[in-house]
């Protein structure tokens, strides 16, 4: 029910906490920067990283030294007060664990980016970094019931944290993206990951296709929400962890 203090409403602004779960602070800045770029009138957006896990995600021991910090990221939010959270990392670490967390609806760049390419064209190819994530990619696109959409994961083989370093990077990039499109037969291209997020708009220009790129899915469907209303539901699966002893970092 939306009411005077609905976030969105005149003079309450919504805010979005975004949180890039490894910890290259650069990385968070281009992703605020890409976040920023969406949000709507109303709308602030603030990137943040945790002090603690690895520097890139590239594999299931990553994601899973990772998660902790996030989920330390999301329930700090909720003592800020936010309204909505998106998790940057297109493995959507900790998207689940995250929702009985917060209130306020949570979503992965992985989902927004491959639900959003649903609605825009017949099918998709995904471009990611290393090859040994593709599997994982494949896990989760099923886990959403997009599998049939998907028609091909690729790998660009170039490290997160090469992205912003190798002067390379674009052209190999844009080759696996055209090549992912020809091979696949696909019509919209969705990028694998948060470090791909400035590659966007210079990536749809050169392809000539709608080119996703999850962090702007992720924002705007989380304002959507937001604006609507809409929390994370707490009947059943997602209500708040229950409370115990856990003798860890953060809980
Ligand atoms: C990401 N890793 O979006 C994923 C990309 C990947 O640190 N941020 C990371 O390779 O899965």
């Amino acid at each position: 029910m939306r009411t005077p203090s609905t976030p969105g409403r005149p003079g309450r602004p919504i805010r979005i906490k975004v949180v890039n779960p490894n910890t290259t602070a650069s990385m968070t800045t281009l992703v605020e920067q890409c976040a920023r770029a969406v949000a709507g009138p109303g709308v602030t957006v603030d990137a943040v990283n945790p002090v603690t896990g690895p520097e890139s995600i590239e594999s299931h021991y990553d994601e899973a030294l990772a998660t902790p910090g996030l989920l330390a990221e999301i329930a700090a939010g909720e003592v800020e007060g936010y309204d909505g959270y998106v998790i940057a990392c297109f493995g959507d670490p900790g998207l689940l664990a995250a929702r009985e967390l917060a209130r306020g609806p949570v979503v992965g760049i992985a989902e927004a980016a491959m639900r959003s390419a649903g609605y825009l064209g017949r099918s998709f190819s995904v471009v990611t970094t290393l090859a040994r994530t593709i599997g994982h990619a494949q896990d989760i696109a099923h886990a959403y019931g997009v599998a049939s959409l998907c028609a091909g994961i690729h790998a660009c083989e170039i490290p997160v944290v090469e992205l912003e370093r190798d002067p390379a990077a674009r052209a190999t990039i844009l080759a696996a993206c055209h090549s992912a499109l020809v091979d696949d037969g696909s019509d919209v291209l969705v990028l694998g990951c948060a470090g791909m997020a400035d590659l966007c708009s210079w990536l749809a220009d050169e392809l000539g296709v709608p080119v996703v790129d999850g962090v702007a899915a992720a924002v705007t469907v989380v304002e959507g929400l937001v604006r609507a209303g809409l929390r994370t539901s707490k009947r059943g699966e997602l209500a708040p962890p229950p409370v115990k002893r856990r003798s860890t970092a953060y809980a």
